[in-house]
């Protein structure tokens, strides 16, 4: 048994938003139905292609445990097909530009009166206001959520980060909102409209700023390297380079190699509570009674000097040994993982958190498993699904149409461009 067994998700999603929400869904066990352009799917199948005539890896990284449709919903027997989809299912999920879903004939209201138990679930760029119809990718997000300009360093120019909190933050944002709803609809017995803006999803990843920001107000930023630096605060939060963004000074430091290895690094927190294990580690042990040391408060106009003096113990060590000694100790420390790394670590593959799976086309590969672990509901990574693999098991299996009718809907454009092609 999985925790979602039962439900039935419409997954009009595309590229890379929509797609984590429903990916998720289809690992917590729903039968989630993509719903894709005959011939041409979602975009993401034909772009950064790494391996000709297979689905790229951005495509089928996001959409493994789902089964895959072509319907052209801008035909009348695509549109009808969809009327008979939305009938049974519990979710339909969508991250199409503001107005698409509209333009379909697929509104709000349309959808309510369709199933009145249907959970209509969206992510668009921005909420309700003067952009709520632009047009949003990963990184406008981060621009317009307030990542950009509180990451990087204070010389230099607003930096997006690698992790894509736009996208996939939005993703998980959603897939809440829609186990919620669907929790409310065991006891109101009604569907209900979830959204999830991405502007709104980054804005709530990065609200430990919007903190400093009105911190700001009444001082300097004392946790800030700039505080120690003596360089003046202006009247907006700066970007704080490695800098922790909690009440525990942290920094990343070199470790044995970095000259040649772009990441021989560590992360290293000087948190309060093993401060003098931390003295004693780096050979300063008279620091843990100095008084211009010896507490938080005396430390913070002396970062620079503080971590100068673990760097010179962190270069005398690999960034894993740094850690073996560290972690024993409880002084929080990480070492800067490449991808490389990530790819071959032993305890995500255990852990099904990075694991391996054979596609069709591609043959194995690599990609990231459920990170999220339900002790009652397994999850077993399976293929995204090839274009229209499931259409015709989907079409006569869950809305019963026989095989002439499969055949008049072809006839009609519906799993085809043609008819489509020659009415424009
Ligand atoms: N049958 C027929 N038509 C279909 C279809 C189907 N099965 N699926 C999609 N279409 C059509 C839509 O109806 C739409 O046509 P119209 O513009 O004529 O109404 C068209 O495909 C394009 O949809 P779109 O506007 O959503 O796609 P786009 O490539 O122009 O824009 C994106 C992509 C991501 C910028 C936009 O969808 C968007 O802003 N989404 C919301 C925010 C979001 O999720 N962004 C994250 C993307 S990941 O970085």
């Amino acid at each position: 048994m999985k925790a979602l067994d039962g439900i039935r998700v419409l997954d009009f999603t595309h590229v890379q938003s929509g797609p984590t929400c429903t990916q998720l869904l289809a690992w917590f066990g729903a039968d989630v139905i993509k719903v894709e352009r005959p011939g041409v799917g979602d975009a993401t199948r034909s772009q950064l292609v790494d391996m000709p005539g297979a689905d790229s890896l951005y495509f089928t990284m996001l959409n493994h445990n789902k089964r895959s449709i072509e319907l052209d919903v801008k035909t009348a027997e695509g549109k009808a097909v969809l009327t008979r989809l939305i009938e049974s299912c519990d979710v339909l999920v969508e991250n199409f530009a503001p107005g698409v879903l509209d333009r379909m004939g697929f509104s709000w209201e349309v959808v309510q009166s369709i199933n009145p138990r249907l959970i209509l679930a969206s992510i668009k760029g921005f909420g309700p206001g003067k952009y709520a119809d632009c047009k949003v990718y990963e990184n406008v997000a981060q621009c317009v959520g307030g990542a950009a300009s509180t990451t990087g360093f204070r010389d230099g120019i607003p930096v997006v980060t690698g992790a894509q909190i736009g996208d996939s933050g939005s993703g998980l944002h959603l897939a809440l909102g829609i186990v919620t709803a669907l929790y409310q609809r065991e006891r109101s017995g009604r569907g209900q409209k979830v959204s999830a803006a991405m502007q709104d999803g980054v804005v709530n990843l990065c609200r430990v700023k919007l903190r400093d920001q009105q911190r700001l107000e009444n001082g300097p930023l004392r946790e800030y390297s700039q505080f120690g630096e003596g360089l003046p605060f202006g009247d907006a939060v700066p970007r704080a380079g490695n800098d922790s963004g909690g009440g525990q000074p942290g920094r990343v430091l070199r470790c044995k190699g970095w000259q040649d290895d772009p990441n021989a690094y560590t992360y290293f927190i000087t948190q309060a509570a093993v401060w003098p294990r931390i003295c004693v580690l780096i050979g300063r042990p008279d620091w843990a009674d100095d008084p211009d040391f010896a507490t938080p408060e005396a430390r913070l106009p002396r970062l620079n000097t503080v971590f100068e003096a673990i760097e010179a113990w962190t270069t005398t060590l690999t960034k894993f040994e740094v850690m073996e000694v560290c972690n024993p100790l409880g002084i929080p420390v990480g070492p800067i993982l490449s991808m490389k790394e990530i790819a071959e670590d032993a305890g995500l593959r255990e852990s099904g958190t990075i694991v391996e799976v054979d596609h069709p086309a591609r043959g194995r590969h690599l990609t990231v498993g459920c990170p999220i672990k339900l002790s009652d509901s397994a999850v077993e990574v399976t293929p995204a699904p090839l274009l229209g693999a499931h259409t015709e098991e989907v079409l006569t299996g869950l809305l019963g149409y026989s095989a002439t009718e499969l055949e008049q809907l072809a006839q009609a454009g519906a799993f085809g461009l043609p008819r489509r092609a020659a009415a424009e």
